[in-house]
């Protein structure tokens, strides 16, 4: 009986999928590089049914690959060599809310959005945000750390994991932390799980933080007269007023989102780059300090001009300029770099990589945003019209050497939120020592001595 057969057994008829539709559907992630080519696609709806499966692929030697909202870009979700994918989407319930805790549990597959409105339903808010939250699922947010728009204010989704259930790749159940604060008893093994691309266990299980609503929010779109400038008009008001969110995005990235989405300028004039940032506007004073701190940088010289949100729409109209960069530019297929350094180094960074891109990429569109208060740049090449996709990567990848030892030499990171799946795998050298990566390596033999989870991600099988 082949592999097959078995999972049938395992599985009843409606939670395994084998009809080619269903392979390309959830063989992939938002990544366009690799052909999908899984097993087959199977549905657990319990903790104890994930254990039984990775009981099974330890007998089997079958490669097991998870699946959340598979919004990843980094391959993390790609199956391609007949590797079996875990579908976490039938394990989307909220199980439970503990008010004083301002914690809830959720199934893995609760989709991001839907533990945004659950927390807004009780007067709170869940503030890990980015584009994707309307797919993305709470067990990959984890599994990849995700970061987004409010890093700033709130850290990352690592901040806000209080428990987690996980099933590791020998197919033990850890209970990990139990929604404590406090809880000083040897390794903390939540945070190994966390960011690990499904590599050592499948998360199934999560007790989410919830945080105080903040007070009334605005937000602000200003154009800086030259990339350099932005840091300086960051310090200026990161000293005056509380941020919950500072973005940056170039002239070029703004026109492909007016273009595509229909939505208009901020103001008159164009600026070289552009500043999105939020910040609690709730008192009359607040809006001086921001205005105030406005003016200062206008007289500096720094600022062209800005608008601020006079209306919730407006607020969300001023976010879509930077939130829907990535869905504007994803028909032309960009290769994307998500770089990060530390806050105080990201103003030499911007400019030495400036002029490396203006050498290196001269012939090519390149598209700057980011989340540049918390260090983090995205810089997307985009392929032109008439360039072979294969030739165009070659380009890139070739030019990675550059960019990343320039990365290597200022401590910073090849993959600041997106994870490093199977498309950043043969960078991790310019980010992690050779012995953190045999440390690495060592822990996948402790949680997967079979090398069945999510084999080939993060580093090579
Ligand atoms: C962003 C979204 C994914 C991308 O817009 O901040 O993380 O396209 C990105 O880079
Ligand atoms: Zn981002």
């Amino acid at each position: 009986m082949d592999q097959l057969d078995k999972l049938k057994i395992i599985f009843s008829q409606d939670s395994i999928l084998f009809d080619s539709d269903s392979l390309q559907h959830y063989g992939k992630d938002w990544t366009r590089v690799y052909a999908p080519d899984p097993l087959a696609i199977v549905f657990p709806e319990s903790t104890a049914q994930v254990k039984a499966l990775v009981e099974f692929a330890n007998k089997e030697h079958l490669a097991l690959v998870p699946s959340g909202g598979r919004t990843g870009l980094s391959g993390g979700a790609v199956a391609s060599n007949k590797e079996l994918v875990v579908s976490f989407e039938r394990m989307n319930k909220i199980r439970a809310f503990h008010p004083l805790d301002r914690s809830v549990v959720c199934e893995a597959g609760v989709i991001t959005k839907t533990l945004q409105q659950f927390a807004l339903d009780n007067d709170l808010i869940y503030p890990v945000d980015f584009a994707s939250s309307g797919s993305s699922q709470i067990g990959g947010n984890i599994a990849t750390n995700a970061g987004g728009i409010k890093v700033i204010r709130y850290g990352l989704t690592r901040n806000w994991v209080l428990g987690l259930t996980v099933v590791t790749g020998k197919g033990d159940i850890l209970e990990l932390n139990n929604g404590l604060q406090k809880n000083a008893t040897g390794y903390d093994l939540r945070h190994l799980m966390i960011a690990s691309e499904g590599t050592l266990g499948f998360i199934t299980e999560a007790t989410m933080q919830l945080a105080e609503k903040p007070k009334k929010l605005s937000v602000v779109v200003l154009g800086v007269t030259d990339i350099n400038m932005i840091m300086n008009v960051f310090e200026a008001f990161k000293k005056t007023i509380t941020l919950t969110a500072f973005e940056c995005f170039s002239e070029l990235a703004l026109q492909h989102v007016l273009q595509a989405q229909q939505l208009t300028r901020p103001f008159e004039q164009q600026a070289p780059f552009y500043i999105l940032l939020e910040f609690e506007n709730d008192t009359d004073s607040r809006e001086d300090q921001m205005l105030n701190t406005f003016e200062i940088c206008s007289e500096k010289g720094w600022i062209i001009d800005a608008v601020m949100s006079q209306s919730e729409q407006q607020s969300i109209d001023l976010w879509r300029l930077r939130e829907d960069i990535s869905e504007s530019i994803s028909s032309l297929i960009p290769y994307k770099n998500d770089l990060s350094v530390t806050v105080s180094n990201i103003a030499l960074f911007l400019d030495e990589l400036d002029q490396m891109v203006s050498k290196l990429y001269a012939d090519f569109e390149v598209i700057w945003y980011g989340h540049i208060g918390d260090g983090n740049l995205h810089l997307n090449i985009l392929k032109p019209k008439d360039m072979d996709i294969d030739a165009f990567f070659k380009v890139c990848e070739s030019i990675n050497h550059d960019i990343f030892s320039l990365i290597k030499k200022m401590k910073g990171s090849i993959s600041a939120e997106h994870g490093v799946g199977l498309i950043k795998r043969d960078y991790l050298n310019y980010t992690r020592s050779e012995e953190e990566i045999a440390y690495m390596k060592a822990l996948k033999n402790v949680f997967d001595p079979n090398g069945i989870m999510n084999p080939g991600k993060i580093f090579s099988a």
